[in-house]
């Protein structure tokens, strides 16, 4: 039986996947990190820890990230919960192996890749975002306490791997979905109740303060196209700068689906050139596009594989490429990052309970996608 994975083969892995697969000509089609090169722009994937350390998939994995992308984002291993252990207590094993710890290299430096760290401050209390021992016996902690603990965290995580991070996510998701009293709406989180909305301001500060050189974002997710949740980001920003934050820029996350539309002037377009209108940088960090797929039970290899209707995957490209066009045509878009590396990859089938996936650039057996193809496309525009 023809078997894709067979045919890739290890021999490829060296030389970079795609290009040795898709070109019948006998020249190695250009990868997509060669053609973000040349724009000058950064293209990333967030991965796990595990799957480069263990060199899954006979090493297709690692192959794959290292020859398609220049940028790496670890999807929860910098998360608190995975860091910090206790109070003063951090665990930077994992991370090590990726970033490299004090003098040494790791696995990004030897890829050549860059760095992006998810997320110092997930400032948000329920599922993976705060410590365990912080929920439980943070309540009767006083101001200053807390802000010590913050200080001292954020200082021994960028101070760790200071100069090897391009770019770190400070905050993520403090704003709310539903209205509330906050000011800019933010959540009711640990960190709103302990340090009221400063914490935000705090945080950047010590960032940069332990790196002074390293990118500094805001990251959100549902204020793709605009609306109020963009709004309240947008004020929330500004007060940031006017505290004297030392913001780049801010993280929009797209995580999107087959249908939506983007074109100029339109709300995408809109609230890029309000982000510049602050003097801001942005990145998209997050994007996923998923599309709708046959629905299998739990526990099924396929579950979030097989799409509801193939030609979904076309449409799926367009919108792939119309958020490529809008980044590589705005002023302030310092890089897109891919949210999982292929559609085995990805969190949405889980998420969405198997109505969707297929929501990455490369397939099941890491084949090229239509998308991937969209995308390459638009880096060759001039
Ligand atoms: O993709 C991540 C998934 O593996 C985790 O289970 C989940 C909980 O920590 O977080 C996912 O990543 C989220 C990211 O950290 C912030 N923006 C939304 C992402 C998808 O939920």
């Amino acid at each position: 039986m023809f078997n894709e994975l067979t045919m890739l083969g290890k021999v490829t892995l060296s030389l970079g996947l795609i290009g040795t697969c898709l070109c019948a000509l006998g020249q190695p089609a250009p990868r997509l990190r060669d053609l973000a090169k040349a724009r000058r722009f950064n293209i990333g994937s967030a991965m796990p820890v595990s799957n480069l350390r263990q060199n899954i998939d006979d090493g297709k994995y690692a192959a794959l990230a290292s020859s398609e992308f220049n940028l790496l984002e670890l999807e929860n291993d910098l998360k608190p919960p995975a860091i910090w252990v206790g109070p003063h207590e951090y665990h930077f094993t994992d991370v090590d192996f990726i970033v490299g710890g004090p003098g040494q290299r790791g696995w990004a430096q030897e890829h050549g890749m860059k760095l992006r760290g998810h997320v110092l401050v997930y400032a948000r209390d329920e599922g993976y975002t705060l410590p365990q021992w912080l929920k439980s016996s943070g309540a009767s902690m006083s101001k200053d306490e807390a802000s010590e603990l913050l200080h001292d965290y954020i200082h021994a995580l960028v101070g760790r791997y200071r100069g090897k991070v391009a770019m770190w996510d400070v905050a993520n998701e403090a704003i709310d979905d539903r209205p509330n009293q906050n000011p800019f709406n933010l959540r009711n989180s640990f960190w709103f109740r302990k340090l009221g909305p400063e914490f935000l301001v705090m945080a950047f500060k010590w960032a940069h303060e332990a790196d002074p050189k390293a990118e500094l974002y805001y990251n959100e997710y549902g204020v793709e196209g605009g609306g109020p949740k963009a709004q309240h980001m947008l004020e929330l920003a500004k007060w940031l700068k006017q505290q004297g934050a030392p913001i780049t820029g801010l993280g929009l996350q797209y995580h999107i689906d087959w249908k939506t539309s983007i074109a100029p002037g339109d709300g995408h377009y809109q609230l890029i050139d309000e982000i510049h209108k602050l003097r801001l940088a942005y990145m998209i960090t997050e994007l996923d596009v998923a599309v709708p797929v046959q629905k299998l039970p739990a526990g099924d290899p396929n579950r979030g594989l097989i799409p509801a209707d193939p030609e979904d995957l076309n449409l799926q490209a367009k919108t792939y490429a119309a958020v490529f066009q809008m980044a590589l045509t705005s002023r302030n878009c310092h890089g897109i990052n891919i949210w999982g590396l292929t559609d085995r990859h990805s969190w949405i089938p889980g998420f969405s309970q198997g109505r969707n996936g297929l929501a990455t650039l490369f397939d099941k057996s890491y084949l090229p996608k239509p998308a991937l193809q969209a995308v390459e496309d638009v880096l060759k525009r001039k």
